[in-house]
């Protein structure tokens, strides 16, 4: 290493790793060995030693557009300059509202209505309030009830983690959320292994909804929230024809559908929301991640015209929805989140998903008869390679993978026994080539 590299590494790295106490992370571990990032540009992150990794997962599922868009870094640039901050309440600035009008016309139906969040968390707990709200001003306040699946991951408040279904995020934190329950997960290895897109087994849990009505009654229950595909808990894509089947149960009940698209948003499934590739439109449709691009934290729950209208039906100066954040709607967030569009329609990166999808998922098929590989999964641009756990050692297989894949200048994401794979939209064939054959690779050498 010359000199000057060597005193970059120095420069970047913190003298105290201590005080930072890191989200869903291995702090020990972390500190012991410290990965870290220092800068971006269109497919790749740079490390504190001056390395270059290409980022096979858009940071955590969310840079669609690739790093460092010149386009939004101006964009965000300019709205810090213009007007940093202003009230969302009582009181509005143009770009929330431009910014509301851009997504309605993006989404699919009449998903027409746009309140902002800060983050995915956010705009789960939003949805949630937003569908209970909706039924108690329409007469049906016995609809309380709230119905999640199964390894589903809403994000980390106490609404999402009451509906999600990861028993890691759930056991530490009580029972705080009464009147839940759950739709059996679609994960079936022994049925669906490598199957090349939806898989064709399992449609038939959305059946379940049925029973849950059966044991609940209709009349209690407010809505249902899954993601069309489950990104957290691996990469689970949904059975042919689920969820035109939750959607007609839905629609026979009177129970809201709401898919939580903040990973399968802005264009990761070929289309601009999972909505539009499976031909299903939810009730109450949550986004965040690719929404800006990541470059500024935001979120957003799309509802549909009759919702709505239903909460427009109160009196002239009645504060219709006791809902919102410091900084839902934040202009600097906007600004983000306008460039992050023009890119997305610019750069016909939807398109381009759609058109790189064959060529993935035979890359990632690949690795189809590497060894310790049980499972592989793959759509639009997401993919998931399943290891089989070591004995007694769940997750070490597949985290020993990304160490390895993090040496050797690629960045995987792994939950589990799982490599999740979500590149930026822009990524190249030759590196969806050097994605897979390096992760090829260390399958091999640990062989
Ligand atoms: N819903 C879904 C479907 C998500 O994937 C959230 C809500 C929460 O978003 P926020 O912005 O509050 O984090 C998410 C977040 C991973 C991973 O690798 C997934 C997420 C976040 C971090 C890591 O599985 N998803």
């Amino acid at each position: 290493m010359s000199e000057s590299t060597q005193n970059a590494h120095h420069e970047s790295m913190p003298n105290d790793l201590d005080p930072l106490w890191m989200p869903f992370t291995a702090n020990k571990q972390f500190k012991s060995a410290p990965r870290m990032l220092v800068s971006a540009e269109g497919m790749h992150y740079t490390t504190s030693d001056n390395r270059k990794v290409l980022d096979a997962t858009s940071g955590l599922w969310c840079v669609n557009c690739g790093h460092a868009r010149k386009e939004i870094t101006e964009a965000v640039s300019a709205q810090v300059g213009k007007l940093e901050y202003a009230p969302g309440f009582q009181i509005g600035h143009p770009a929330s509202f431009e910014f509301a009008a851009r997504l309605a016309a993006l989404a699919p139906g009449d998903l027409d209505h746009v309140f902002f969040t800060n983050s995915g968390s956010e705009a789960a707990d939003t949805a949630l309030k937003i569908a209970l709200a909706y039924h108690n001003i329409t007469g049906n306040a016995s609809r309380t009830r709230l119905i999640g699946r199964e390894k589903g991951y809403h994000g980390v408040g106490f609404g999402g983690i009451a509906v999600g279904g990861i028993a890691n995020n759930r056991k530490h934190f009580g029972t705080a959320f009464p009147g839940v329950d759950h739709l059996p997960h679609t994960y079936n290895i022994k049925q669906t292994a490598f199957t090349k897109g939806q898989p064709e087994w399992g449609g038939h849990l959305a059946e379940d909804l049925e029973r849950i009505v059966a044991l609940h009654d209709a009349s209690t229950i407010a809505a249902v929230i899954v993601e069309p595909m489950s990104g957290s808990a691996g990469v689970i894509l949904p059975p042919k024809g689920y969820l035109k089947r939750l959607r007609e149960i839905c629609d026979k009940h009177g129970i809201l559908l709401i898919f939580d698209e903040v990973i399968t948003g802005f264009g990761r499934l070929g289309e601009s929301f999972a909505a539009e590739r499976f031909g299903v439109v939810p009730d109450i449709m949550t986004v965040a991640k690719g929404l800006t691009n990541a470059a500024i934290p935001m979120g957003a729950v799309l509802v549909r015209k009759h919702i709505y209208d239903a909460f427009m039906s109160s009196s002239e100066n009645a504060i219709e929805l006791f809902h919102g954040y410091t900084y839902s709607g934040h202009p600097v967030a906007c600004a983000a989140g306008q460039a992050a569009l023009d890119i997305y329609i610019n750069d016909g990166l939807f398109e381009r998903a759609a058109e790189l999808e064959s060529y993935w998922i035979d890359a990632a098929f690949s690795l189809q008869d590497h060894s310790h590989v049980i499972d592989i999964r793959a759509m639009g641009l997401v993919g998931a390679i399943e290891l089989e756990p070591m004995a007694g050692k769940p997750t070490v297989r597949a985290f020993d993978a990304f160490l390895k894949c993090f040496e050797r200048g690629v960045l995987v994401r792994t939950t589990g026994d799982i490599i999740a794979l979500s590149p930026p939209l822009i990524v190249e064939k030759n590196q969806i080539d050097q994605i897979f054959e390096t992760i090829g690779d260390v399958l091999k050498k640990a062989a």
